[in-house]
């Protein structure tokens, strides 16, 4: 038996195991794992990792800000920048904005995506507006298009929903068997340190990390955490930044609680002295979460290390240093008039990789959960995506992991203007990166056409079971009844 494709000689590994075996691939699917295969095709793996390929499950692409500003990535050049980096798929945001609707908001992003990705797409709804339209009848109609994941903002002034809309949609998601996910920080405590801090004439980039303490996202880690758990809703708390809040994740999961993470490179690999840069350059490095300090980056690497984190994303939020983005507002744009967020799509995974496995903080095994594995089950798209088994689709990186490269801006292929990570030494790299079956990169170099990644209707995301429930005085279904609080039994 011949196959269309065979993956000759490398070691394979996925979330759970590694081995060394061949590859056959037919109809982009993977067809048989053995050795000695025979292909009409073949990639000589000799030396390399073959990976599932990543899913990037934490990324805004042609996404316009609440106050209009666009990313500069569209679906082209962020899907070819993720396929440099390894990525064999990727699930950006849709954003609701106030006065939309959510089918509206979902058609939109359609057509965005539609004939410009590399890689395969999806998205998570970002809900502004809870109405009861929104509650009772699009939410529904996006499960059922296969968006099972909707975040929600604690802070953000256009953006943000309250306690009891929180509550509302953690238990409407809950009883669809969606994901609600969360930016938690503390709108009033943000605020009122951002007034403080402009009055006193602090309007510098570097007054940003200062105006997002770590108590705000402490604070409301703890009253997501308590919310979901209160509802016994599955809850993801993407970007943790803080030791502080990661503690707090840590705690509800080892008492059992449905509640997941994701971390990003900026809170490992920079720290707030990056926007104390000279001038402006400090603006670069603005995002919010901000990025701590040392000592809580080395708390955050534990963390990974331990499990706290299913999710190590790279949250490319892509505004360029011009003023297109970052200085919209000016040459010398106060802090809180900044677009939050920094590029990383090509380097999430070489970093995690060469800080991560090479120096042993985590295992390989860990590296594909974290990069693939675990975004595919937690996001309803396994067992196609996020593991090297017959079945699945054949999305694979092959990786070198004594390659040794320098980050530059030209090899991030976005259309981003810097990188966080400009200058840093890294060693494994992604060579070839193949979806469906199909080479998208090869050899360094781009070979697909934009238009040929799909969309994927993504399924129920897989959670494990809900926790066990507690004696009836304390449960809430109980003593007011399942319906009220929309739980499914
Ligand atoms: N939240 C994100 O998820 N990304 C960029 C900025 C933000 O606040
Ligand atoms: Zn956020
Ligand atoms: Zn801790
Ligand atoms: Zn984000």
């Amino acid at each position: 038996m011949s196959f269309d494709l065979v993956i000759r000689g490398g070691t394979v590994a996925t979330a759970a195991d590694r081995f060394s075996a061949d590859i056959g691939i037919t109809g982009g699917r993977i067809a048989a794992l053995g050795h000695d295969l025979a292909g009409a095709d073949e990639i000589d793996a000799t030396g390399k990792l073959v990976l599932p390929g990543g899913i990037e499950a934490h990324c805004h692409i042609a996404q316009e800000s609440a106050s209009g500003g666009m990313t500069a990535d569209d679906y082209r050049t962020g899907s070819i920048s993720a396929a440099f980096g390894g990525n064999a798929s990727f699930v950006p945001f849709a954003a609701q904005h106030r006065g939309m609707g959510v089918t509206e908001t979902l058609d939109l992003y359609d057509s965005r995506a539609q004939g410009a990705s590399v890689i395969d797409y999806g998205y998570h709804l970002i809900i502004a507006d809870a109405t009861d339209a929104v509650l009772r009848e699009e939410l529904p109609a996006a499960f059922a298009r296969g968006v099972t994941s909707f975040k929600v903002f604690m802070t953000y002034d256009r953006m943000k929903i309250d306690d009891r809309q929180f509550l509302e949609i953690l238990s409407v998601a809950r009883a669809h068997g969606a994901l609600t996910m969360v930016h938690a920080e503390n709108s009033g405590l943000i605020g009122w340190m951002t007034d403080r801090l402009m009055a006193g004439g602090h309007s510098a980039p570097r007054y940003h990390a200062i105006s997002h303490p770590a108590a705000a996202e402490a604070e409301a880690i703890h009253r997501a955490v308590t919310f979901a758990r209160f509802l016994d809703a599955p809850l993801m708390i993407v970007h943790v930044s803080t030791p502080e809040g990661a503690d707090i994740i840590a705690r509800a999961r080892l008492e059992g609680a449905r509640v997941f993470a994701e971390t990003c490179p900026q809170y490992l690999f920079l720290t707030r002295d990056d926007l104390d840069r000279p001038g402006m350059e400090g603006a670069k490095f603005m995002c919010s979460p901000p990025p701590r300090d040392a000592e809580s980056a080395a708390h955050i690497w534990r963390h990974l290390a331990v499990g706290t984190f299913s999710l190590f994303s790279s949250d490319h939020a892509p505004y360029r240093f011009d003023t297109s983005g970052k200085l919209a507002g000016g040459p010398e744009a106060p802090f809180n008039t900044i677009a939050n967020g920094m590029p990383g799509l090509a380097v999430r995974l070489p970093l995690l990789f060469s800080e991560g496995v090479r120096t042993g903080r985590i295992s390989l095994e860990q590296f594909v959960a974290l990069s693939s594995a675990n975004a595919a089950r937690i996001y309803g798209m396994a067992p196609a995506k996020g593991s090297i088994t017959v079945g699945a689709d054949a999305d694979i990186a092959i990786w070198d992991p004594q390659e040794t490269r320098t980050v530059r801006l030209e090899d991030q292929h976005d259309a981003m203007d810097y990188t966080p990570y400009e200058g840093m030494e890294l060693t494994g790299w992604p060579v070839t990166v193949l979806s469906r079956g199909d080479r998208v990169i090869d050899g360094g170099r781009l070979v697909a056409e934009p238009g040929r990644g799909r969309y994927i209707a993504r399924a129920r995301p897989d959670l494990g079971a809900a926790a066990p429930r507690p004696p009836a005085e304390l449960d809430p279904a109980r003593a007011f009844g399942a319906d009220l609080l929309g739980r499914d039994g």
